[in-house]
């Protein structure tokens, strides 16, 4: 269904076509914006007033999601029904984080039902049993030695959510276990991951939902080869040292992993939405059983406030909603988001999977094209050093650009003096974007005429803030299902599959057309284009010469 066919859009733009007044006109009128436009969730404090809505906005934005049937297919996925439709599958990450004692019911491939917890909670025991032995040293390598470095191969799903939260947790990780992360097929990436690394002390994890990623099985060979470097090519030392994560046992055991030491998860688990499932030992590893614990409870209560709260609080539609608006009425074409905490420095690269391969999508469920735009462009970097790069366009650029911004009460380390800077820098960006610096204001500094224009700020630039006490295992769960929910919310809308990813599909398939080309014997490329023939000849005869 087009949501720009019904009635609550068409009432959205009416009242749209009268442009609103400026955030600063409209924090001036009404002192108690902040308070009616701010909404708590578990322990997130969101506050949106600095978005270019006022109340009517956000009641239209409200009645497009209730048109758009958000509630019905919001439950429709946390029951387990087959949502993600071009590929016949549930969509239960939530099923992920359910307490022990819940009951999800999903159809099997003969289209028997039956409850998923209890094989959720088998899984996420015997990860706890794995992570407790690696943490306390009970499990050792080949040689005896415990282990020091975890190695988590995976590309996509199997990388992103680990890496970015291995970082975002890092103040709560194992002193004595350093984890890193090998995902390009670039054979830089795991030469730096492997330098320095002793292999009796080494743990490779091998993330790979269907185990047939040609990143990931290349970086393991390879790890597995510079492993059995180490031991005088003794194959009996592989067990100690890798483990495998996947859908696919089949091909685990091909791989040479014993099927003893993988942990499984279920093909209603989305890549992008899974580091809630065994995806997460690396992370689990880092943080202990406990920590996990805590990170999926946040998760937990961030679907619980999904589930239940009106849609008018619900933090989670509020910000899709806001971002249908950015996108569909302003013209917005991107979103960034700004964590001002140095360990989300990879937050942004793990949203850009998670929105982007959602909602980046161009026809509606039924196959027919979308007409207005969907999914924006998700981008970011950590605050403050964005400020020093990129705000420049942010505060004066021609461009519309909605922000998130997020920020914590206490640091995870002890410079106080250094996270007062940085919360002054978060507060001080999110009121300049929205009220900006007139022409009066800058010739009342001082200003010469020609530097006037210059120095003007327009402001009315649309944020929002996110806050919480501290960066925790919990909270960092609590942000993550935030913005899944948001993107689903956002996918009902757009009415878009936000579960397939046919694009990253085609990838896969091209690179392999390729490869032999590359240096198998001389062929007639004539099935490629001028250009690319050009290219890989080229990359050919480069190749010679060096030989
Ligand atoms: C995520 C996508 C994709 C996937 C990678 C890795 O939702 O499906 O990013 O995670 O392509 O796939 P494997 O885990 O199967 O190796």
């Amino acid at each position: 269904m087009d949501f720009t066919a019904t009635p609550a859009w068409s009432a959205l733009l009416a009242s749209a076509a009268t442009p609103l007044p400026s955030l600063r006109e409209l924090f001036a009128a009404d002192p108690g914006r902040a308070a009616a436009m701010t909404l708590g969730a578990a322990d997130l404090r969101v506050d949106f007033s600095k978005q270019r809505v006022v109340a009517e906005t956000m009641q239209h934005l409200i009645a497009v999601a209730e048109a758009s049937g958000v509630q019905s297919r919001r439950d429709a996925m946390f029951a387990g029904e087959p949502i993600n439709t071009t590929e016949g599958r549930a969509v239960l990450h939530t099923a992920l984080r359910a307490p022990r004692d819940a009951v999800v019911m999903v159809a099997d491939e003969s289209g028997a039902r039956h409850n998923v917890v209890p094989e959720v909670h088998a899984t996420l025991d015997r990860m706890a049993v794995f992570a407790d032995r690696v943490r306390s040293g009970a499990w050792t390598g080949h040689t005896g030695s415990r282990i020091r470095t975890v190695v988590n191969i995976g590309i996509g799903g199997s990388d992103l959510g680990p890496a970015m939260a291995y970082k975002g947790l890092f103040a709560y990780r194992h002193p004595d276990i350093e984890c890193r992360f090998v995902s390009n097929i670039d054979g830089a990436d795991i030469g730096q991951n492997l330098s320095g690394l002793d292999p009796a002390s080494t743990l490779f994890v091998v993330s790979s939902k269907t185990f047939t990623t040609i990143e990931t099985l290349t970086n393991a060979e390879t790890a597995r080869a510079w492993l059995l470097g180490g031991f005088g090519g003794d194959e009996s030392a592989v067990a100690r040292h890798f483990v495998a994560v996947s859908t696919n046992a089949e091909k685990v055991a091909a791989f040479g992993i014993d099927t003893a030491n993988m942990f499984g998860f279920w093909d209603w688990v989305g890549g992008r939405y899974s580091i809630d499932s065994a995806i997460g030992i690396t992370l689990m590893i880092s943080i202990g059983p406990e920590g996990f614990r805590e990170f999926l409870d946040g998760m937990r209560a961030i679907d619980e406030h999904f589930l239940h709260a009106p849609l008018a609080q619900n933090v989670p539609v509020i910000l899709a909603m806001l971002g249908v608006w950015n996108s569909n009425v302003m013209g917005a074409q991107s979103h960034a988001v700004l964590p001002y905490a140095h360990e989300l420095s990879r937050f942004a690269a793990y949203l850009q999977q998670l929105d982007m391969e959602s909602n980046g999508k161009g026809v509606h469920r039924d196959g027919t094209p979308v007409t207005g735009d969907t999914g924006p462009i998700v981008w970011g970097e950590p605050g403050t050093n964005g400020q020093h790069a990129f705000y420049q366009l942010l505060h004066q650029g021609t461009r519309l650009v909605p922000v998130d911004m997020i920020g914590f009460a206490h640091p995870n380390h002890s410079h106080r003096n250094h996270h007062d800077l940085l919360t002054a820098n978060l507060f001080a960006q999110s009121e300049a974007l929205a009220f900006g610096k007139t022409a009066a204001e800058a010739t009342a500094e001082g200003m010469p005429a020609t530097q006037v224009p210059h120095r003007v700020f327009t402001g009315n630039r649309p944020s929002t803030t996110i806050v919480a006490a501290r960066l925790t295992p919990r909270v960092l769960g609590e942000l993550i299902a935030l913005y899944e929910h948001k993107v689903f919310v956002q996918g009902c809308i757009w009415d878009v599959n936000s579960f397939d990813q046919w694009g990253v599909e085609l990838g896969k398939a091209l690179a392999n057309r390729i490869t032999p080309e590359l240096s198998g014997p001389s062929t007639h490329l004539t099935t490629h284009d001028s250009s690319t023939i050009a290219l890989i000849n080229w990359y050919r005869d480069q190749q010679q010469e060096t030989t």
